[in-house]
């Protein structure tokens, strides 16, 4: 038969006309996995997917339409400073003597003279630099070799050999060279940074140069005047705070940066606590809008979130996918929801937060227990041997009660009408396999590890009774074998889960011990790894690599205006 147009609706049209009056698929998916086993529609997804695929476009404008404005703030260095090495300073280094700014400008400068800049505070925006001429002409070019740094360890510890796991590049350091003088020099790159180094690398004994000062301008779109007031209990608790909002401030610019140094993208795990900060804080509901649009009209073809999405030139979504983050979608639109009252974004990104559920549900058996997946970066936190499966399968949980709670909140709760059978089989699941009655503690994996991680996971995914969430997070504290958090954003968690599991004492302590120590040790911005006694604890197998200023650090601010003020218990938080 010859096909034409109107053959090939003749033999389309019958059967689209029949699914029409049949309505939505209602038989189960048939996979393997909990999905088919929990009943979900068939086409459930495969519907959700034709939604996104009609709106990903307009999600990108949305996002460009939500880009909000940078505040310019100028900044001035404060003082001169030497580094001298002190075994009890972070990382092995102190600020040693201090001295005016003036006392390296207005003299003339020669090869090899280097000093290092104080601005006081931790900033995230473009540096200036004044020089002048000593001698008409300056006849060569002035070489300046300058090195930006969060931490004195930038500033003094040598770049090369590097041997770190990420690119070299992420190291802020720049040869610059300055033809013509006297001349106002403005970096086109935008450093994060406290101290600059500056060292001249070359330039003319005869026609001389020096500096007439230096400069930088703040970026940053949290707007100060917009702060939530606050009262802090104490100096400590008011330390926490300013620290935690510099860390926010200065991760805010047109997306939610995870650190101004490094890797300045959008992470989905970052944004839910950045977010979560900044309704405490700055309020700016716009940044996190063009955020999520920006996760969201970046997904893949196949519906899959982005894990981590870069914004420039144009938005486009980064090859990682973790599976904790993907869960966290739905928490994230849901407290967005719930923290500006904006309805029709959380409306518009329904049907992307239902599909994220074929996803993050693919690893769960029948049973609804999660079998670690070896296909799916499972994060949970810098923890080079954690078992994952534990907390793993309770993100998996937290993200679909996350999705009934939003399902609740928009009037959509027939659409996911299989969730509450799917949560108690979940439940039902990890008390059988991963709750390990005699010990009073959640195990994971082939080996039975207890780990803070499985505990506060478990405990904030509402699986133990109010009982055994108590038990388990003072019994976890307190093991010396159990394994411990690397990164704030584990210890978020487990704050959260202290809170959850009514140990308020122990929450606010947790966080005075583990940030506390951090301001203690003179942080101006909280930084991306901390484990106590190992400052140098690196990732990318190079402290100097670390991000400083990292925004899933930045929770004290949220976690003390959400009030973790009470008394601290005489239970001894182990770290
Ligand atoms: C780090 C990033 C980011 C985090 C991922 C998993 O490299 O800086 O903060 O979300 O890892």
């Amino acid at each position: 038969m010859k096909t034409t147009p109107a053959t090939v609706l003749a033999l389309v049209l019958p059967a689209a006309l029949s699914l029409l009056a049949q309505g939505p698929n209602q038989a189960p998916l048939t996979d393997g996995t909990v999905k088919a086993a929990a009943g979900i529609p068939a086409d459930l997804f495969s519907r959700q997917m034709a939604l996104v695929g009609e709106r990903r476009a307009a999600w990108l404008e949305k996002a460009e339409q939500a880009t909000p404005a940078l505040l310019r703030i100028p900044k001035k260095p404060v003082a001169v400073i030497t580094v001298t090495n002190d075994p009890a300073a972070f990382q092995g280094w102190k600020i040693g003597s201090t001295a005016e700014v003036k006392s390296v400008c207005d003299r003339p400068l020669k090869p090899g003279d280097s000093f290092i800049l104080d601005f006081g505070e931790h900033l995230a925006g473009y540096a200036q630099l004044g020089l002048r001429a000593f001698d008409v002409p300056v006849d060569a070019p002035v070489r300046l070799q300058l090195i930006f740094g969060e931490a004195l360890s930038e500033v003094t510890e040598p770049f090369d050999p590097y041997t770190g796991g990420l690119t070299r590049a992420w190291l802020q350091d720049e040869t610059v060279n300055v033809d013509v003088v006297p001349q106002d020099v403005r970096l086109p790159r935008r450093y994060a940074f406290r101290y600059l180094k500056v060292t001249v690398v070359s330039c003319s004994l005869h026609g001389r140069f020096g500096f007439s000062g230096f400069g930088a301008e703040a970026v940053t779109c949290a707007d100060e005047t917009k702060l939530a007031p606050f009262a802090p209990a104490s100096a400590e608790d008011a330390a926490l705070d300013r620290v935690a909002r510099a860390t926010l401030r200065d991760c805010m610019q047109t997306v939610f940066e995870d650190g101004p140094k490094r890797d300045r993208r959008l992470w989905l795990g970052d944004l839910r606590l950045q977010a979560l900060a900044n309704y405490a804080t700055y309020r700016n509901f716009d940044l996190v809008k063009r955020s999520l649009y920006i996760l969201a009209g970046t997904c893949t073809d196949i519906g899959l979130v982005g894990t981590c999405s870069f914004e420039k030139p144009e938005p486009v979504r980064g090859g990682n996918s973790i599976l904790d983050y993907t869960a966290l979608f739905a928490p994230t639109v849901l407290e967005y929801l719930e923290a500006s009252g904006d309805r029709a974004t959380a409306e518009d990104l329904w049907p992307l937060v239902v599909k994220q559920l074929d996803f993050t549900l693919e690893p769960v058996n029948p049973e609804g227990l999660l079998i670690t997946p070896k296909s799916w970066w499972c994060f949970i936190d810098w923890h080079r041997t954690l078992d994952k499966q534990a907390p793993e399968h309770a993100v998996v949980l937290f993200g679909l009660k996350a999705t009934q709670r939003l399902a609740e909140r928009l009037g959509k709760t027939q659409e996911v009408a299989f969730i509450p059978a799917l949560v108690a089989r979940m439940e039902e699941s990890a008390r059988k396999s991963l709750w390990d009655e005699q010990q009073g503690l959640f195990v994971s994996g082939p080996k039975r590890e207890v780990s803070w991680a499985s505990q506060a996971w478990m405990v904030l995914a509402g699986v133990p009774s109010p009982e055994q969430a108590r038990r388990a997070m003072q019994a976890v504290i307190n093991s010396p074998s159990a394994e411990k958090p690397v990164t704030p954003y584990m210890h978020h968690y487990v704050v959260e889960a202290l809170q959850a599991a009514g140990l308020k004492g122990e929450a606010a302590a947790h966080l005075r011990d583990y940030w506390g120590e951090m301001v203690r040790k003179g942080a101006d911005t909280f930084w991306e790894v901390y484990v106590s006694g190992d400052d140098k604890l690196s990732p990318y197998k190079s402290h100097l690599m670390n991000s400083y200023c990292h925004a899933w650090s930045c929770t004290p601010t949220y976690l003390l205006r959400k009030g973790t003020n009470a008394q601290r218990t005489t239970l001894n938080v182990q770290r």
